[in-house]
């Protein structure tokens, strides 16, 4: 035990357990943080209960050295003048851009991987997916009939970082909006420009002097969230699925109970997939195997946290061990040889947590690390022997395990996630009918009332993963087809929701005869934070499909981010709205103190694109929201009236219109 983390466990904490977490391996795992004195976020939210109000409402602004300033009712101005609305609306700015920058970066690392693949210094990296390549290709307009894949890569992977340092005119891959979209984000004058240079010049705006109007700033700031949403984060999905293969269906397990009791168990956590698909491939290499073996464990266990799980498990079905809070929780199992991060939501504490315990806390990008954790560059030119070298180290370690010190909770639940939209659009209609058509007729139906996505993390100010559960019963019981990403995905599989079983049980009987005739589950995991572009990619499908409208705006579909926490859920939020979805969020951004920005973001963008946010800190009226601007949606189209409910047998199939 190491002094420094040993500290009495909050009594409102100890006392409440129950209320912090929802499944019982953390609950189990939380308890034995307690006993044994290490602290989590759990512990240090308790020590951080005054958060700053000032913080809170976003009037706190420190973007120059004649500040810090805070607005008050005595005084209104910064010593530079700048009033409420200035100050939240810049911070919120600033907010979206470093979200939008996070998801960014992270495609432009996978675009460079892209190139050298092409250039054939991939090394063990290679094209996984050329029929994606291809299609990818001709949705950008780079000639690829008859010319070899490497050729159409580099093509490919050279215009997609021109998105990255465009200076003037729209992205590229705005193209992949429905029509009318474009043309409002023409007419809004909101389309953006490079993504590098939206960042920058969002950090210039906000730099103390420039931009004052709150409108102007945020209007900037969803133009710098549709860089995300549909630059970094669609560029992101996009080559992932080229370099590792497009997800499709398939089955794993999630939760603590996943790690072994005699298997050396390497976690990994973050974003990035160049790694952990490496890392995927080395652990079945025959020498690894041998000094498993020679180690005397029965074997290896590659788990996951976060989104570079959900990356694995959407590819090799390798199981997921948390969500975002149950990072920490992983190593007080005991049971961890080595936790290996990469970028994002990776908490600073985690080698302090560490130090109780055996397990080595391994950083690999050189842009992310943290005192007290090892750091092995990640070698992406020797990948296999990197990911190996990490690998031999952490069986290495596995000596070190103090089994007085392990509990592994035995709880997990089966789930299915690899839900593409190439995957839906198979699952919907088969090889040669593969189509949106019987989605869309359903909607129409009404068998399907419409679609929501539930994104995002946890957050310790709420108890972990209820919102999430709780709304995703209620909508599937409510006849909603339900996509999920992130860490929500991750919650909902914990709870044993993503087996086509199990949430066949939940669903409206409407819904669920959809769901057995067209052999779709009702909650699909689509993938990582990045992959709500897959989102909005599937929206677009039923907007091209047709009968349910011209422009997102129109389609029955609406976002949820319950428990979000990070700053890329904001970008996410605003690129929905700015695309024309809904976007409920389960607790307010930090603009309580601006009733100017908190109308622009709740009302005045429904003028301006079709949508806007709302904020709902209940699950079941969050579900009754849903209803109501779905059925907004539906009573536009003409579609909210009752017809019969008829079996979707094979012969109305073969009568589809594709
Ligand atoms: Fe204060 Fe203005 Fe400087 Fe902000 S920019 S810290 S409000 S003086
Ligand atoms: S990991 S951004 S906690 S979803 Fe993508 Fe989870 Fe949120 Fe990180």
């Amino acid at each position: 035990m190491n002094e420094t983390t040993r500290t009495a466990p909050p009594p409102a904490l100890a006392a409440n357990l129950a209320d912090r977490v929802t499944d019982l391996a953390s609950l189990k795992i939380l308890q034995k943080s307690l006993d044994e004195g290490v602290d989590t976020c759990f512990t240090r939210l308790e020590t951080q209960r005054n958060q700053c109000t000032f913080g809170k409402s976003g009037v706190c602004c420190r973007l120059c050295y004649m500040g810090p300033c805070r607005i008050t009712p005595k005084a209104p101005r910064g010593v530079c003048g700048a009033d409420a609305d200035a100050i939240v609306a810049r911070n919120y700015l600033r907010e979206v851009a470093s979200g939008t920058a996070a998801h960014s970066d992270h495609a432009r690392h996978l675009v460079l991987l892209l190139k050298k693949v092409a250039e054939g210094h991939g090394g063990y990296y290679r094209l996984a997916d050329e029929q994606k390549l291809r299609a990818a290709a001709r949705q950008y307009g780079v000639e690829e009939k008859d010319r070899e894949a490497p050729a159409v890569a580099l093509d490919l992977a050279n215009l997609m970082l021109s998105e990255f340092t465009l200076q003037e005119g729209p992205l590229q891959t705005l193209k992949l909006a429905p029509l009318r979209r474009q043309g409002i984000w023409r007419q809004r004058k909101s389309q953006p420009t490079g993504i590098d240079r939206m960042v920058v010049e969002s950090l210039h705006r906000t730099n103390i002097g420039v931009d004052h109007d709150y409108r102007n700033l945020l209007l900037h700031a969803l133009r710098t969230s549709l860089a995300d949403g549909w630059g970094g984060s669609r560029v992101a999905s996009i080559v992932s699925d080229i370099l590792f293969g497009s997800p499709s269906p398939v089955r794993s397990s999630a939760n603590l109970g996943v790690l072994g009791e005699r298997t050396v168990n390497l976690v990994v956590h973050g974003h990035e997939p160049a790694l952990s698909e490496m890392l995927a491939i080395a652990s079945h290499d025959p020498e690894i195997l041998a000094a498993v073996k020679a180690a005397g464990a029965d074997g290896l266990t590659l788990a996951g946290i976060c989104c570079t799980a959900n990356e694995i498990l959407i590819r090799h079905g390798i199981p997921v061990a948390g969500n975002f809070l149950q990072q920490e929780l992983a190593i007080i199992t005991g049971a961890v040889e080595m936790l290996i991060t990469d970028v994002q939501c990776c908490m600073p504490s985690l080698p302090e947590v560490a130090k109780s315990y055996h397990t080595e806390v391994v950083s690999t990008s050189d842009m992310a690390k943290t005192i007290g954790a090892v750091h092995m560059a990640f070698d992406e030119e020797h990948a296999l022997d990197s990911a190996k070298q990490l690998i031999l180290r952490a069986i290495a370690n596995y000596r070190h395990r103090d089994p007085l010190k392990v509990l592994i909770p035995q709880v997990s639940k089966p789930l299915v996630a690899g839900f593409s939209v190439a995957a839906i659009k198979y699952m919907l209609g088969g090889t040669f009918r593969a189509s949106f058509r019987p989605l869309n007729d359903a909607i129409i139906q009404g068998r399907i009332k419409g679609i929501v996505g539930i994104v995002g993390c946890n957050n310790p100010r709420a108890k972990t993963d209820s919102y999430i559960n709780i709304l995703t019963r209620e909508l599937v019981q409510k006849e909603f087809i339900v996509l999920k990403t992130g860490c929500a995905a991750i919650a909902s599989a914990k709870e044993g929701m993503l087996t086509p079983e199990t949430a066949l049980e939940l669903a409206g009987p409407g819904f669920r005869e959809v769901c057995e005739a067209v052999g779709i589950p009702p909650v699909l995991h689509m993938g990582s934070c990045v992959d709500n572009s897959r989102l909005l990619e599937a929206a677009t499908e039923v907007v091209n499909e047709g009968g349910l409208g011209d422009d997102l705006s129109e389609v029955p579909v609406v976002g949820v981010a319950p428990e979000w926490m990070s700053e890329k859920a904001i970008a996410i939020g605003c690129y929905f709205v700015a695309s024309g979805v809904d976007v409920i969020l389960g607790h307010p951004f930090h603009i309580s103190g601006s009733e100017n920005v908190t109308r622009y973001l709740n009302q005045d963008t429904r003028d301006l694109f079709g949508a806007s946010f709302h904020v709902c800190s209940d699950p079941v009226q969050a579900a009754e929201l849903i209803m109501e601007i779905i059925n907004r949606r539906r009573d536009k189209l003409g579609i909210n009236r009752k017809t019969e409910r008829k079996l979707y047998d094979m012969k109305d199939r073969r009568e589809l219109h594709v």
